[in-house]
Parts: structure tokens; sequence; C-alpha cells
């Protein structure tokens, strides 16, 4: 499965993942060797390769002639990728998209083979040993278009309500992948509405931007209670001929701050939601549909409104379930708990500022992405910490004026940068990593980013909380690690948090228990972080029954 939906009608595409690859490790006892793997997997998933970190090769031959477009959903973490033994790509980041166009193929049987490598090293400042798993694999899938000369590579739909009425403005990237100028019409349609660019020209070899507003008459917002959605279907016509399509989704809401608030269309939003990483025992990093949408499940049945990806940008299919299903979501490019020296690493901003514009370029239209998150617990109360955050937030705010944007921060009274997010947000763990009960410390907090710091009036969010709980373990003084603590604890932080009038919301951390590096084995019981509401199974912990309590009461 690709989308939640068809992205084409005319254009012809097919997954090449969903069925078996061969699969064989680059180095180790098992090198060399051949298996038969299903895709899109983590190498993990496989008891010879449960704990490998090193190269893994997939490969699978497709026929197919002339121009053809592959895109690469997700490959964890570092990929190169072969087509007919050269090399055509090559792609760092677990967690965006990628692609690439080859031109003029034979007709005829092909091979590509996607290298993949989850090691770490230098060359990658993002993956690196860390409290959530880097796995290895093609986790997401690929997909096989074919092509003309000119297609449309994506569609951004900005809604926007005024005195009423609904308009959005359209724009639509189209690349000409050949030597020669090509003209075209273009003809978008939506919500009953057409619009028209008559005979335009992409130079050659280049990439071309056209915009328009639309405005519409009587079209439904996209809510949380009746997520409404609408497709935008943009087609390429030279000579009378359709000869590309793309469908996209996405829906009228409008996402603005006033004053310490967030709004959607106009409303003002309480966010009860969870951190949830893409983590399963058995899928890795690469959950299945069914898995994604039974995660989701939980999220309604405690009560939650929203998830925050953490730490890094999410499957689309899962986004494409949270439009459908009206739950929000915090989407943040892929960063956690980056020191000024990790910071300084090379290769660092060049990789964070492209996940940022993978993420958004990639992610644009989901309706329930309602803000961008960046950099979560990094080197924020240092100086060059802060031109980093700067550089990024600039970014987010050129690639997307539409959305607030923000930063987890555990910086506690020396966070240097809240002048810079549209939100103020904070990781903190009262009761756990220290005794200070919750509502004072949340109220010391935030006095003094009131009193003390350029965050002063902006929305105020909690987007992390929690305790650890061990998944049956209880002893006869409810010590830290037994789930009677972790109950306990999560209630006082959720009522405090919650009742505490100037905050717009609060995540747990976290959904459920994920595995973490093995050079994190200090202080995480069973190499894990426990602190999941449900176990890495999705077993209720005793904290589940007093989420969904606390959730309903707020
Ligand atoms: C941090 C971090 C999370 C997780 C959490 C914890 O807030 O953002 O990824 O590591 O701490 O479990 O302590």
């Amino acid at each position: 499965m690709i989308r939640g939906f068809k992205t084409h009608e005319t254009r012809k595409q097919r997954e090449l993942t969903g069925c078996l690859w061969d699969f064989s490790p680059c180095q180790g006892t098992n090198a060399g060797n051949i298996y038969k793997v299903a895709t899109p997997c983590c190498w993990e998933s496989h008891p010879l390769f449960a704990s490998y970190r090193g190269e893994g090769e997939y490969s699978t031959t497709f026929n197919a002639s002339g121009n053809i477009r592959l895109e690469f959903k997700g490959v964890s973490h570092t990929a190169t990728i072969y087509l007919d033994g050269k090399e055509i790509a090559s792609h760092y980041n677990a967690y965006t998209s990628f692609d690439v166009v080859a031109r003029g193929l034979q007709d005829g049987l092909h091979k590509l083979v996607i290298k993949a490598d989850n090691r770490f090293s230098e060359k990658s400042a993002l993956h690196i040993p860390n409290d959530y798993m880097s796995y290895g694999g093609v986790s997401r899938p690929v997909v096989l278009e074919e092509i003309h000369d000119a297609y449309i590579k994506w569609i951004h739909v900005t809604p926007l309500c005024n005195n009423g009425k609904w308009q959005a403005e359209i724009e639509i990237c189209i690349e000409n992948t050949c030597s020669s100028d090509i003209v075209t019409d273009i003809q978008a349609e939506t919500a009953d509405k057409m619009i028209i660019w008559d005979n335009v020209t992409i130079k050659a070899g280049t990439k071309a931007i056209f915009n328009n507003i639309m405005e519409f008459d009587n079209v439904l917002p996209w809510t949380m209670d009746l997520p409404e959605l609408y497709y935008i279907k943009a087609v390429l016509i030279q000579d009378g001929k359709i000869t590309d399509d793309y469908i996209d989704r996405f829906g009228f809401r409008e996402i603005k701050i006033q004053g310490k608030s967030i709004l959607l269309n106009g409303e003002k939003l309480k966010i009860k939601g969870l951190c949830r990483h893409e983590d399963h025992p058995q899928f890795g990093c690469a959950l299945p549909y069914a898995a994604m949408a039974a995660d989701l499940e939980i999220f309604k049945h405690l009560g939650a409104n929203s998830v925050r990806t953490a730490h890094y940008p999410n499957n689309e299919l899962f986004l494409d379930l949270c439009d459908e299903q009206g739950i929000l979501v915090w989407e943040e490019n892929h960063a956690r708990g980056l020191s000024e020296e990790n910071m300084r690493n090379p290769y660092f901003e060049q990789q964070a500022e492209q996940v940022i514009e993978e993420m958004i370029t990639a992610h644009y239209n989901h309706p329930s992405i309602y803000i961008w998150g960046i950099l979560n617990e990094c080197a924020s109360e240092t100086e060059y910490g802060r031109t980093c955050y700067e550089k990024q937030l600039e970014l987010v705010k050129k690639l997307d004026q539409s959305r607030p944007h923000s930063f987890a921060s555990c910086k506690f009274k020396t966070d240097i940068c809240f002048g810079l997010p549209d939100v103020v947000s904070y990781n903190i763990y009262p009761l756990w990593y220290h005794d200070t009960p919750p509502g004072e410390y949340l109220d010391d907090l935030y006095q003094w980013v009131q009193n003390e710091t350029d965050g002063a009036g902006k929305p105020f969010m909690v987007t992390e909380i929690g305790a650890g709980g061990l998944y049956g373990y209880h002893n006869a003084y409810n010590s830290k690690w037994t789930e009677d603590y972790q109950a306990e604890t999560l209630d006082k932080q959720l009522r405090a948090v919650l009742s505490y009038k100037d905050c717009t919301g609060v995540y747990i951390w976290q959904f459920c228990d994920i595995r973490i590096s093995e050079e994190w084995f200090g202080g995480r019981p069973r190499t894990m972080n426990n602190k999941g509401v449900v176990d890495e199974f999705r077993r209720p912990k005793m904290a589940y029954n007093v989420v969904k309590k606390i959730f309903g009461e707020y």
C-alpha cells in the first residue's frame, strides 16, 4: 500500500515492495548469503539480523521501458541506489522520501539494488546511538512510475478563510526531465472548481512552480469531529492529450496563533496527546498499515486528540490515517538530544535542514499536521545552538507560512531561543527525574518563561511528561519502575498540566515502550525506553486507565 488514496489515474504507478526481495548482508558471519525477505521491512525482524549494524543489499527486478521515476518512501538510514549495476542515487535519513528519474530505459527486465546502511559514523549527524533505535532496511514502500518528459512533482494547497468564505492558494511544481523546453497546458480541479494555465513553458532540465488562488462557495471545513477531505487533481495536456496527472488530498482548515492560544478554524485547541515512535517488536520501524491503524485506535480509545511524531517525520500512510480520523499531528524534523558538540558535526546543519525541506515538501497538504517542530532537546541553551535553531525555524517559515512552528526544550531556565518559535514547548519530568511536585514545577518554569525570556505571551505547551513503568512489575512499596508508581505519577502530572490555564496542551511521554540503542542500556531496564502507557506489544499498563479517565475529564 502506497497511500490512503489513489494519486494517479493516468500515470502508470506500481509498488515494487509488498513482496519478497533478495536480501544480502555485506558484513558479519552471513555476509554474501542471500535471503528472501518480505518488504517493506527492517532486517532486525529477521532472527539472524536482530542486532545487525552494517550494510545490507536488497534487490528486485521489474519490467519497464522509457522514462521511469522511482520513489523511496524510507530507507534506513542511508541508501545507495543501483539500477542495472549503475549507481543512480543516494540519500541520508530513514524518515524522509526521495526519488530519482531514469530516462530512456530499454524495454525489458531491469535490476534494482538498494544498499541500506544503519551504521553510526561521523557522516551521520542525526542517526546516532540514542534513546530510540536506528533500524536497518527498506522500511517504507518503493514505488515505480512511468512518466513522460515532464511530470507533476507536487501540488501544495494552502486553505484560507476570508470573511467566512474559503479560498485556497494552489501551487503546482512541474519538472521537465528532457533536454529541450516543453510547452503544456495545466488544469487543476477540486471541489467542483477548475483553474487552467494555458501554454506554459518549462525550460529544459528545470522545475517550475505555477500558482493561483481559488474561491469556493459551499465547502465543508476539516475539523477533529468532521474531518472532511477534498481531492485535488492536476493534469498536463500536450497536443490535446493528457500526458501526466497527480491527485492529492487536503482539508479546509486554518491554524492561527491568538495570544496564548492555538486556534483551529477559530476554536482554541487543548491538546491531549502522546508522543509516538515508529517502533514495534516484530516490525522495527516498518509497521504495516494495520499496525499503524491499530495504534491510532488506542489513541482514540484513550481520548487523545493528537500525536507527536517523536522525533522524526512519519510514514505518510500514518498521516493519511490521522487526516481521515481527525487526529492532530505535531510533526518534527529528525533530531533528539543533540549537544553543541553533536550540532557542530560538519554534516549536522545540511542533514537537519534537508529533513525539513523533504518533510514539509512531502507532507504539506496533510490537514492533521497543525505545527512543525524541530531539534528536540538540542543545544538551545548555547549561542551556537541558537544560530542553528534560528536558521531552521526560518527555513520552516520559508517553506510554510500557514502553520506555527516550535521546538521541545529541556533546558530548565537556561534556554535562550524562545524569541524564535511561535509556540514555547517544554519536556518536563517532575516526580521522575526529580521529585518536585508537578504543579509547582510547571508554574515555576512558566513564570520564568514569562518574566525572563522572549517567549512571554506565546502559547505554551508541555511536549513531554511521564514516568517509567515495567509491564507487570509491582512491589510492596510502589517504587519507581512499578506500574503502580507510573500510574500514580501520570495522574498527578496530567491533572497539574491540564488544569494549568495557560498551558495549551500536553503530550505524554510516551505511547508505547520502544527499543533503544545498545549503548543506552544504563538507566534503561531491558535496553528499552519503558515509559509507554502500553508496552511494546501494546498491552495496557495500569497508567492506561488513568490516562483514559483524565483525558475524558478535560
Ligand atoms: C527526553 C527525550 C525523549 C526520551 C525522554 C526520556 O525528553 O525527548 O526522547 O528520551 O527524555 O525517556 O527520558
